[in-house]
């Protein structure tokens, strides 16, 4: 695992002369790492460098999106786990177990590229080469941007160019950890007739009936669908629409009692207020990069009122 990037705060400083736009764009540190702070019409958000890494959403007259670990700190060697941690350029654990799981990216330092703020929607985009990389970590060349586009939802896409000679399979994911009232109180729609592979049953390829709520560990790879899905949360009275582009994938995750314990940074029953909903391409759904090729991957969350369920 590369180690984590250790920025001094002169690098805000730096960033807010270069990339700071009034009202709209602000750079600080925060909780050990440089992150951007993004105000719109549409509500906040906040950004890491680390990781390229929504910390923060929270639209205008509604309340906070993300999930963020209580004991979440930037610029150490640990992926914060909550908000939107970047999977790439591979998803979940590597055949060499000495790789990290979720690739490589999470605890890196991205540069920021781009920021913007026009027609009520505030911009970030943040670039990772691989070069950065230890080259014993991935053969290949690419460089990857990560766009956060904050108006009246939050649009976040992530774009991946082959730079290199040979090319790779890419599987990615935006892993999304989802703020809830009580994870006995939601539901997901959606993914109706889905098959998936449940991570409990390796073997097993059920196909989802209905609508999906969580009563226990869940750790399912839906695969070979592209369709929005809902979250509808009763106690927090809402619902979130995630809408995704270029991902045949998603993944529903609640580690529940004992593996929530086990992972030591979800809070006392933390299992029960956050739920993991992740835009991505895993399992089967696995992206064949050219040399020279892009692929897209985009989420677009949405949050509004509790609605009739359909
Ligand atoms: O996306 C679900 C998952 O692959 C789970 O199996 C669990 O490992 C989770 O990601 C979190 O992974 P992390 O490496 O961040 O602890």
């Amino acid at each position: 695992m590369p180690a984590a990037a250790h920025p001094d705060s002169d690098s805000t400083i730096g960033l807010q002369q270069q990339f700071g736009v009034p009202g709209a764009v602000r750079f600080e540190m925060h909780n050990g790492g440089p992150v951007a702070h993004l105000t719109a019409a549409g509500g906040t958000a906040v950004v890491a460098l680390q990781g390229a890494h929504v910390l923060s959403y929270v639209p205008a007259g509604g309340s906070e999106v993300m999930w963020l670990s209580p004991i979440a700190t930037l610029g150490t060697a640990k992926a914060v786990r909550g908000g939107i941690p970047i999977c790439w350029p591979w998803f979940g654990p590597h055949p060499d177990a000495a790789k990290p799981a979720h690739g490589f990216v999470r605890t890196a330092l991205w540069q920021v590229v781009e920021t913007s703020s026009q027609s009520d929607e505030a911009l970030i985009a943040l670039a990772y080469d691989s070069a950065a990389a230890d080259a014993s970590l991935w053969p290949h060349r690419a460089q990857a941007r990560l766009e956060v586009s904050l108006g009246s939802a939050l649009r976040v896409s992530l774009t991946t160019q082959n730079i290199g000679e040979t090319p790779f399979a890419l599987t990615q994911a935006l892993h999304s950890y989802l703020a809830i009232g009580d994870i006995s109180q939601v539901s997901v729609t959606g993914l109706d007739g889905c098959a998936y592979i449940d991570k409990l049953e390796p073997d097993s390829r059920p196909v989802q009936t209905g609508e999906v709520s969580i009563s226990a560990e869940t750790d399912r790879i839906y695969f070979g669908t592209r369709d929005p899905v809902v979250l509808y949360d009763r106690l927090l009275n809402r619902t979130l629409h995630i809408t995704r582009g270029g991902s045949s994938s998603l993944v529903v995750w609640n580690p529940w009692i004992a593996k929530g314990e086990r992972l030591g940074d979800l809070g006392p029953e933390g299992y029960r207020r956050m739920l993991c909903l992740e835009t991505c391409n895993a399992g089967p759904d696995v992206v064949m990069l050219a040399p020279g090729a892009s692929h897209h991957l985009q989420q677009i969350l949405n949050l509004g009122p509790l609605e009739k369920q359909t």
